[in-house]
């Protein structure tokens, strides 16, 4: 299988001016007609152009049919035309088969619908094309279709023409004003309803938003619609970026590969991220859907008018879409708790997948070198971690001097396809900056360890910290170059208070500041530090690495206690949790009796019972790092020590704190009519992790009984849903009917039964037979990818304790479905197989069935690039 170097970039010879496609849309027989006018700009000799599974019906150049013997060549990946003219019109007509698409990339059939997923290389699925990224054109599309079957045509940009054809068909013509990449082109022909608002932009201009869904949906695409709308608002606010079409789409499909993709003003969106109301959405829902229906909306200026150059700049669009969403959901709660608590959030997802993947066979920089599939390269390195790298230019920066950085980023490069560096560059020279060191974040991967280490000077009444950095090798990089890492640092005496920090030199004092670590090695020393502080280091996680520091339980309870940072508040609690954990596992492993001590039970409570904090924050404190996050940090992974003893510190802990419980249980209700907003929200949240702390202790009826009562009682989906996993988690029989009440209540909404799903597969009680025995359920379908997330991924991802069963049985699943789903959709395959990312990391005896199971997969017939790709990496 070939590798796609960065290295072998060449610009296109070709300057296309404009693409007309005609589509005889038909699920079983679409026919596409395409006309080009091409025009050479670069020096080369023949015209490339894609083409994957494609049935070529005939070809002209400026109206000569092209001969197969002499004028082009046709192979597995394209066509060639032979030495074309300097400037010319092509004309191909091509045949695809939509309901025989089970990749759902290119034109796909979905409940009899009809939709298209072009990136990163579905055009080529469609018809001849040059699909990547830098070849821009501007597309005219016309529909035509069965006008009762597809009664809705959609596609890019503004609606020019529609009418009526013959045989019951119909048509309508769709022109995208602006030049853009293949991969952003979309149609979507079907049954759909929509959801339609006027809306004032800034300047004044009238748009229309509309959100389609199939009929019987209306009643949950309010959020969505009020998302696009906040979303529209907040990138005029921050950013001065205006929306710059008449008409802006969102449209729902059950059967996705991703979360939803910003084709240019028609974003198509997997279900889950569209559809909410509250008897069937949770909280959680809720805020995953304004989250990505910013991401999609925000990609309009920073994705799609300013492009990625090729695929190896991914992180272009995606790290800094992602931060500008991140940035809209914690402006959008508004409070300083709530950005806290929003950070946390994404740190979370970053420490425990992104640091794993930086640590695994599949580590790969910000900006990769090569690839075999791109489609394995849309990862939370590419996308979290490079949000954190757009992060940090704000730290260093300040916000102003960030938006100083957008603005002379769109004012070079609007319409343009460009790199990381352009972006970079961007940032340097609006604020007259040198970056050049700042590339590393994008060249190494890796994620960097700040070892921090203290001196306080009584006499001199000064101190010092001294910070060192390392980055252990990863694939393909032995050595690595020191990064340029903003550390932002306060310093707390012994009230709490913060100490001001006169930074040797400088005459004026802050609350905090940003130490720029760029050597191996430097120190930093404060003035006028009347006594020994507690260092607050890596304040609101002001860069993506480890930071080691030897924190005595003391600071880290006074750190718990009173940073003004909310960010490293929790922190300190999770520093806390996390050395008791280690410990315990250590204990399991070593069969010794398990213990924990009052210290940590003692600041955790404090916590808990403070009513002057956001019950968002407190849920989060009062939150154990996951079992997959232990793994991480476990030199040789347990699973099953990690599970006994993270279970036994969640019974200290609701036993110690049965009564505190108890009370935020009941001071945290939420009631009258619902609303996902954060407060109300976050007291959901902390009720409910209440509730499972209190039914953590199986023998307790009493609490079994009020799990029960809030599921009978529970006036939305985040109530009933929390009481029911936390039914589910005791493998007792309580649960049997509040499941089967649930399947029943809900069996004709597909995203609820996904929860139900999942539920079940990601409890530490349900081992690999009652999933086989799921897969038999007459709603389970392999083919619906948020079907197939929903159980089998849930299982191999979220239930550690079973999927890692010591006679193998998970893994010999996992192989089982790798295969089958490979056969089918090649990427969703390739995300099952990153659950074996680490199986270096485990305990022998595991590590050998793993290895058993990744050989079943990699010596089978008819693999595709995806799934080699990673098992050839995985097995190195
Ligand atoms: N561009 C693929 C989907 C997304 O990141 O928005
Ligand atoms: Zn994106």
């Amino acid at each position: 299988i070939p590798t796609i170097f960065r290295q072998d970039y060449c610009p296109y010879p070709f300057k296309i001016s404009h693409l007309n496609l005609i589509f005889d849309l038909d699920a079983a027989h679409t026919h596409v007609h395409s006309e080009m006018l091409l025009t050479r700009v670069n020096p080369g000799s023949d015209l490339l152009l894609h083409a994957d599974g494609l049935s070529l019906l005939s070809i002209h150049l400026d109206g000569r049919e092209l001969s197969a013997v002499t004028d082009y060549v046709l192979n597995d990946d394209g066509l060639r035309v032979l030495n074309p003219p300097e400037s010319f019109t092509l004309s191909i007509v091509t045949q695809t088969q939509p309901d025989q698409n089970s990749t759902l990339m290119g034109l796909y059939a979905s409940n009899g619908n009809l939709f298209t997923q072009c990136e990163a290389e579905g055009f080529r699925k469609i018809t001849y094309f040059p699909d990547r990224p830098d070849v821009m054109t501007q597309y005219t599309v016309e529909l035509r279709a069965d006008a009762e079957q597809y009664s809705v045509l959609l596609s890019n940009g503004n609606l020019v023409d529609e009418g009526v054809l013959d045989d019951g068909r119909h048509y309508a013509k769709w022109i995208d004003p602006f030049k853009k990449p293949s991969y952003l082109f979309a149609l979507v022909a079907g049954k759909l309803v929509c959801q339609e608002e006027k809306f004032i932009l800034a300047s004044g201009r009238e748009v229309l938003l509309q959100v389609w869904v199939e009929d019987g949906n209306l009643d949950k695409t309010q959020h969505a619609m009020e998302s696009l709308k906040n979303s529209i608002r907040w990138d005029e606010q921050r950013f001065g970026l205006e929306l710059d079409l008449d008409r802006f789409m969102i449209v729902a499909v059950s059967d996705f590969n991703m979360g939803a993709m910003e084709n240019k003003g028609l974003n198509i969106f997997n279900t889950k991220y569209v559809l909410a109301n509250s008897r069937v959405a949770t909280d959680i829902d809720y805020a995953n859907i304004e989250s990505v229906v910013g991401h999609e909306y925000f990609h309009n200026w920073t994705g799609n008018r300013v492009t990625c150059q090729d695929w190896f700049q991914l992180s272009l669009k995606e790290g800094l879409t992602v931060f500008r969403d991140q940035e809209f959901s914690a402006d959008m709660i508004g409070t300083d708790s709530g950005r806290a608590v929003s950070r946390i959030g994404d740190v979370r997802t970053l420490r425990q997948v992104q640091f794993s993947e930086d640590a695994g066979p599949m580590a790969h920089p910000v900006r990769p070198d090569s690839y075999v599939e791109i489609n394995n390269f849309y990862t939370v390195t590419i996308y979290e971690k490079g949000a954190e790298v757009v992060r940090m230019y704000q730290t260093l920066l300040g916000r102003d001097g960030f938006r100083k950085g957008m603005d002379l980023y769109f004012a070079r490069h609007d319409g343009c396809a460009v790199t990381c560096d352009d972006f970079r560059a961007a940032m340097a020279d609006a604020n007259g900056r040198d970056l050049a060191q700042f590339e590393r974040w994008y060249s190494q991967a890796g994620t960097p360890v700040v070892t921090v280490k203290s001196h306080y000077d009584t006499d001199l009444q000064q101190y010092t910290l001294t910070l060192r950095q390392s980055c252990a090798p990863t694939p393909g990089q032995t050595d690595k170059s020191p990064f340029h890492i903003p550390v932002t640092v306060g310093l707390l005496d012994s009230n709490g208070q913060e100490m001001p920090l006169y930074l040797v030199g400088e005459s004026s004092a802050q609350a905090s500041c940003v130490l720029e670590l760029t050597d191996i090695e430097q120190s930093f020393v404060f003035d006028r530090i009347p006594a020994l502080p507690t260092p607050s280091l890596l304040r609101n996680f002001s860069a993506p690495v480890v930071l080691e520091y030897a924190y005595s339980d003391t600071e880290l309870a006074h750190l718990l206690a009173h940073d003004s940072d909310a960010f490293n508040r929790w922190e300190a609690g999770q520093r806390l949790a996390t050395q008791r954990l280690m410990q315990l596992i250590k204990s399991v492993q070593a069969g010794e009796a398990l213990s924990l001590d009052s210290l940590y039970l003692e600041a955790v409570g404090l916590v808990l019972n403070d009513e002057n904090l956001d019950p968002a924050f407190r849920e989060l404190v009062l939150t154990l790092p996951s079992e997959a996050m232990l793994a991480e940090l476990s030199a040789e992974i347990d699973p099953h020590a990690i599970h006994v003893a993270r279970e036994y510190m969640r019974q200290q802990i609701s036993a110690h704190m049965h009564k505190d419980f108890y009370q935020v249980y009941q001071a945290n209700q939420t009631m009258g009519v619902y609303s996902p907003d954060a407060i109300s929200a976050g007291k959901r949240g902390l009720k409910n992790l209440a509730l499972a702390y209190l039914v953590s202790n199986d023998a307790d009826e009493q609490m079994i009984s009020l799990a029960l009562t809030q599921v009978h009682e529970a006036q939305n989906m985040t109530d009933r849903l929390a009481a029911l996993a936390v039914l589910v988690r005791t493998g007792d029989e309580c649960a049997i009917e509040p499941l089967n009440d649930f399947y029943q209540d809900f069996a004709d909404d597909a995203l609820v039964i996904d929860k139900w799903f999942s539920l079940q597969a990601s409890s530490p009680k349900t081992d690999v037979e009652l999933v086989r025995q799921l897969m038999r359920h007459p709603d389970f379908n392999l083919h619906n990818p948020n079907r197939a997330r929903s159980l089998i991924f849930s299982f191999c991802h979220a239930n550690p304790v079973q999927f890692h069963a010591k006679d193998g049985s998970g893994y010999a699943f996992w192989a089982e479905q790798v295969l089958a789903l490979n056969a089918i959709n090649p990427q969703v395959a390739a995300r099952l197989v990153r659950v074996l990312d680490h199986w270096r990391k485990y305990q022998p005896a595991l590590q050998a069935r793993m290895q058993d199971a990744l050989l079943t997969v990699a010596n089978s017939v008819g693999l595709s690039k995806d799934v080699q790709e990673l098992v050839v990496k995985m097995l190195k």
